[in-house]
């Protein structure tokens, strides 16, 4: 298999991540693109991502894109039903997650650290506080959606970590850096998880080199 992907982003790290979770890394060759210096803009790579975006998995024929089925099928490949459950209402659950960060959770966050954080990396001006401010009310409403779901669990399925972890957590870096002013400390349930997310081996390997410039 072939994984192209780009450092210091939350959705490429979601799918490394992944790779080192289920113990691919051997069959996995890892293709890193310097996005700032624009090499994922080339032909060969548009035929097999037309968005040129990262992250892609090739496997033989299969040119998949978008980080969420990539972790699927990974642990579909590797038959890793505690990572991502085959069942009916396992695969639901992780795809009501997987749809949820996408649409809320992460957006909301992602707005918070792109104007506090990453702005500031690629030297794109002051943060706008209305936009934080904006993004804050959400990040709130649905902040309490998790930290109410994570009463009482150490996972967002229960007692192990599952694809919809590594998919809701895929920012926790960014939430934790000093500058992000993301109210973490706001959701106590939360901001446990991410610590023990952080800590699991295989999301560990796969933490920035220097959070301080993870940006999307
Ligand atoms: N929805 C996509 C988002 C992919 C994405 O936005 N990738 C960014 C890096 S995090 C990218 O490749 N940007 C390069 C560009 O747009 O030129 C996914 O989940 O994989």
């Amino acid at each position: 298999m072939k994984l192209y992907i780009t450092d210091l982003s939350p959705n490429s790290r979601r799918v490394l991540a992944t790779v080192h979770h289920l113990g691919l890394e051997d069959e996995t060759e890892i293709q890193k693109f310097d996005l700032l210096a624009g090499e994922h803009q080339t032909e060969e790579f548009r035929a097999i991502n037309p968005n040129v975006k990262v992250p892609v998995l090739v496997d033989g024929d299969l040119k998949l894109w978008e980080a969420n089925p990539i972790m699927i099928y990974l642990a579909d490949r590797q038959g890793a039903e505690d990572f991502c459950p085959g069942d009916r209402v396992g695969r639901f659950e992780i795809l009501r997650w997987q749809s949820w960060e996408v649409q809320h959770f992460n957006r909301a966050l992602g707005d918070i650290v792109w104007e506090t954080v990453a702005k500031q990396v690629f030297g794109m001006g002051a943060p706008d506080q209305d936009k934080i401010d904006a993004a804050l009310v959400n990040f709130r409403r649905f902040g309490a959606v998790l930290d109410d779901h994570l009463n009482g669990r150490d996972f967002i399925l229960g007692d192990g970590v599952t694809a919809a972890d590594f998919a809701v957590g895929s920012h926790s870096a960014l939430a934790l850096h000093p500058q992000s002013q993301v109210p973490l400390g706001e959701f106590g349930n939360v901001e446990a998880w991410i610590h023990r997310l952080e800590a699991l081996p295989g999301w560990a390997k796969t933490a920035p080199q220097a959070p301080a410039e993870a940006a999307e």
